[in-house]
Parts: C-alpha cells; sequence; structure tokens
C-alpha cells in the first residue's frame, strides 16, 4: 500500500485520470482566492434531498451558465441561484483553459459546481447523471484539505476503493467512467491550504447541453 492508501499496481478504471499535483502552489491560491471571492458575492447555498428533505452537509454554489440544485422537487440544472433569484457568476478563465487542456471535449463546460466541506462534512455515494451530455468528461479540482474519494462502479452494490484526493489534484471522469458511482468519507482537516472557514473547496467541470451541431 502506497502513503495515498491504495495499491500501487492496481490501475484505475478506463475513462479515470487521476493527475496529483496538477496545480503548483501559486496556482491554488490564485485560484481558490478568485473563486471564493465570487461564491461569497453570489452567497452559498445549501441544497436538501428531494423527498426527504434532509440538508446535504456540503454547501454549494455555482460558476457558468447553468448550476447544480437540489431541493424537495429534484435534482436539476437552474440558470439562477435558488436562493437569490440571480444568475450565476463567471467560470474562471484558469478552470476553463484547465478544461481545454485535459477535457478531450470540443465545447466549454457550462457548470463549475462547487463544494465547501466543513469538517464533518461528506457527499454520498452518487452518479452525476442530471446532464443531457455524457460524452463530456466531468473534471473535478480539489483545493484546500485532503479527502478521501470513493468510487466504484455503475452499480451501486459494485465494490468501491478510495484515493486521497489533496490540494491541487484533478480528476477527469469521462468516457467508461463518466456514470461511476462516487463520493467523499470525509475529508482531514488541517491539512493542504487554509480555507477560509476551514475545510475543503471541490470544483466539478461539467457540460451540461448537448452542442447544437453546426
Ligand atoms: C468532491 N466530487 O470531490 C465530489 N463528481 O467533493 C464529485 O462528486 C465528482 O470528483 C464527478 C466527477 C468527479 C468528482
Ligand atoms: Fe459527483
Amino acid at each position: 500500500m502506497t502513503e495515498r492508501g491504495e495499491p500501487k499496481d492496481d490501475a484505475l478504471p478506463v475513462g479515470l485520470r487521476y493527475l496529483p499535483g496538477r496545480l503548483d502552489a501559486g496556482s491554488r491560491r490564485r485560484l481558490l482566492g478568485e473563486v471564493l471571492e465570487l461564491v461569497e458575492a453570489a452567497g452559498w447555498f445549501r441544497p436538501v434531498m428531494p423527498g426527504s428533505g434532509r440538508p446535504f452537509s456540503v454547501r454549494m454554489c455555482n460558476l457558468g451558465r447553468l448550476g447544480w440544485i437540489s431541493d424537495i422537487r429534484g435534482y436539476r440544472y437552474s440558470p439562477v441561484h435558488p436562493g437569490t433569484g440571480r444568475p450565476w457568476p463567471p467560470i474562471p478563465e484558469a478552470l476553463l483553459r484547465l478544461w481545454e487542456e485535459l477535457a478531450d471535449y470540443p465545447h466549454p463546460p457550462e457548470c463549475c459546481l462547487v463544494n465547501h466541506y466543513r469538517p464533518g462534512a461528506r457527499l454520498g455515494l452518487h452518479q452525476d447523471r442530471d446532464e443531457e451530455e455524457f460524452t463530456a468528461p466531468i473534471l473535478s479540482v480539489s483545493l484546500g484539505c485532503a479527502a478521501w474519494f470513493r468510487f466504484g462502479g455503475r452499480r451501486r452494490r459494485d465494490p468501491t476503493r478510495r484515493l486521497l484526493l489533496e490540494s491541487g489534484d484533478v480528476l477527469v471522469m469521462g468516457g467508461p467512467a463518466r456514470l461511476l458511482y462516487h463520493g467523499i468519507d470525509r475529508i482531514l482537516p488541517g491539512t493542504g491550504e487554509p480555507v477560509p472557514g476551514e475545510g475543503r473547496i471541490n470544483l466539478t467541470l461539467r457540460r451540461v447541453t448537448v452542442p447544437e451541431r453546426p
């Protein structure tokens, strides 16, 4: 086992790209500052589980034309913030460039979901399937303290493994890995860049709609 908690020679599923340390310290600090400035101005929201209304332990915001939201009625993408009714702030240039470099997809992302985990917060095993476009990957950037990322197969009952995601790590879930079940078991407070309000910030870039054919 490596320090990252995984057998070294155990290959990742096809389509899952794990890029540890993809962002250097300067890029991490600038990106965190830029994202938090936009999000603090727009405001965080606390999603709730459809049906039960049970609140998530993670707070969220979005950047881009469309934002992922969850309320009593269900999961969906919305062009406006559910609390303020205002459009989401734009996706920072640095993230658009990262998508161009890594996504292997010829159109820009439409959504950057911003998750903030405070100590004790977690995210249950889920598939990201509220998008219309599944040929685009989801690109995830981790900032702040480290977290245990759990992933399995395309069925909830498939066996799972975990990866330690640290500040500056990038994960791309595309192709056959696009619909893998995954979640965050827990964060490791006190590691990585300090985040105001403590904890971990995760950014996921998504293409939501199918582009029109020229
Ligand atoms: C997180 N990430 O790292 C949660 N989804 O906080 C996700 O749910 C996720 O990392 C799709 C693709 C990559 C991810
Ligand atoms: Fe996800």
